[in-house]
């Protein structure tokens, strides 16, 4: 799980990225060879926490996630314009984006206004590809009128302004489209930068609808005050807090939101050695499950046993779990579901 920042110059990505990573800005980040600087993010849960508890784990592993800062380039990003054309190659690569919009020190452009900008510049950077494929598909032999169509059919919703990510598309159409990374199509997580003061404040109605209508998620991130909360010590950190009137930083909970948002769940293996926390996507089977944790496991799936997070929690100890017949033993077709523990019976 990839994801990136973006959005105009100065608006607080870097700032952003050191909140959710702990990664102070480097000097000299702005090499032409190191324009991506990945940080991986260590998503907290206290499910797993309690797993780990429970269980006496000798390791815990959390579900990790990878954010990328990007170092725009003057010459390549104008003013005000939420991408480096440069950058990209880099971008289509994502699984998702967040995109940042600045709200602090009282310079605030209306956040329709900056997600209709950035929105703009995915919509046509995708247009600009499609019209460059339809172009090309033009010399090329051989069967390529379902491309064609498909194509057409996206550079017409484009045309208009709409993402892609709220065009309907077809399994097979998806499949064509798979290497073209479109940029309108990817999951986004709009992150607001503000002022500490600010952090709660809700979106009016006109925002939500804004938002709503390009399948856009929210978050408000205080970045310049959480990047700080890094540098201190725990005690330092709740006084900090507490002075700003905040219970916890807002950057777990926008890590869960981006996870839920990618449609992603997470489900568990503990016991003694380690409890680990696991992604998988929504909808996956336990057999898919079972190839997160290895594919000699998937290959030699016999059955799982399953409990629910819920149960196991209630009474705390497999022995318990079995007695009173919330152990399931399920076969490969199985849902997983958010929250569920599993063990895999296999043969190698
Ligand atoms: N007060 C305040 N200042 C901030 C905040 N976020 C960023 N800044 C300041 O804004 C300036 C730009 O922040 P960066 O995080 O470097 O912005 P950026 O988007 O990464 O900039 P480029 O990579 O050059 O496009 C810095 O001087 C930050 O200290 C914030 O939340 N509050
Ligand atoms: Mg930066």
């Amino acid at each position: 799980m990839k994801s990136g920042i973006i959005g105009a110059r100065g608006v607080g990505k870097s700032t952003v990225f050191h909140a959710l990573t702990g990664l102070a800005p480097t000097q000299g980040q702005a090499d032409a060879r190191n324009r991506a600087r990945p940080g991986q993010i260590k998503v907290v849960d206290p499910r797993l926490d309690f797993l780990e508890a429970t269980y006496g784990s000798k390791k815990k592993v959390e579900i990790e996630l990878t954010l990328l800062d990007f170092a725009p380039n003057p010459k390549e990003q104008k003013e005000g314009a939420a991408l480096d054309p440069s950058l990209l190659p880099l971008i289509r690569d994502l699984d998702a984006l967040l995109f940042v919009v600045p709200e602090f020190g009282g310079a605030a452009i209306p956040l329709e206004t900056a997600i209709e900008r950035i929105e703009g510049e995915l919509v046509f950077a995708d247009y600009d590809q499609v019209e460059r494929r339809l172009e090309r598909l033009k010399k090329e032999k051989g069967p390529v009128d379902f491309e064609r169509a498909a194509l057409t059919k996206c550079a017409g919703w484009l045309e208009e302004g709409r993402p892609l990510r709220q065009l309907d598309l077809t399994p097979q159409e998806l499949q064509a489209f798979a290497s073209f990374g479109f940029l309108s199509r990817k999951p986004a997580l709009v992150v607001v930068n503000c002022d500490v003061e600010n952090a709660g404040t809700e979106p009016t109605p006109a925002q939500r609808e804004a938002l709503g209508a390009r399948g856009l998620e929210f978050f408000r991130l205080p970045a310049a005050f959480e990047a700080e909360l890094w540098e201190l010590d725990a005690e330092s950190r709740r006084e900090m807090l507490r002075e700003a009137g905040l219970q916890a930083p807002a950057r777990d909970r926008l890590l869960q939101a981006l996870f839920r948002y990618l449609g992603l769940i997470t489900f568990y293996t503990a016991g003694e050695p380690e409890a680990h926390a696991w992604s998988l996507r929504r909808g996956a089977t336990v057999l898919e499950a079972a190839g997160r944790i290895h594919s000699d496991i998937a290959r030699g799936f016999i059955r799982a046993e399953v409990v629910s997070y819920e149960d196991f929690a209630a009474l705390r100890s497999d022995l318990k779990v079995k007695e009173a017949g919330k152990l399931r033993l399920e076969g490969r077709d199985y849902v997983m579901q958010d929250g569920d523990i599993i063990h895999v019976r296999f043969k190698v």
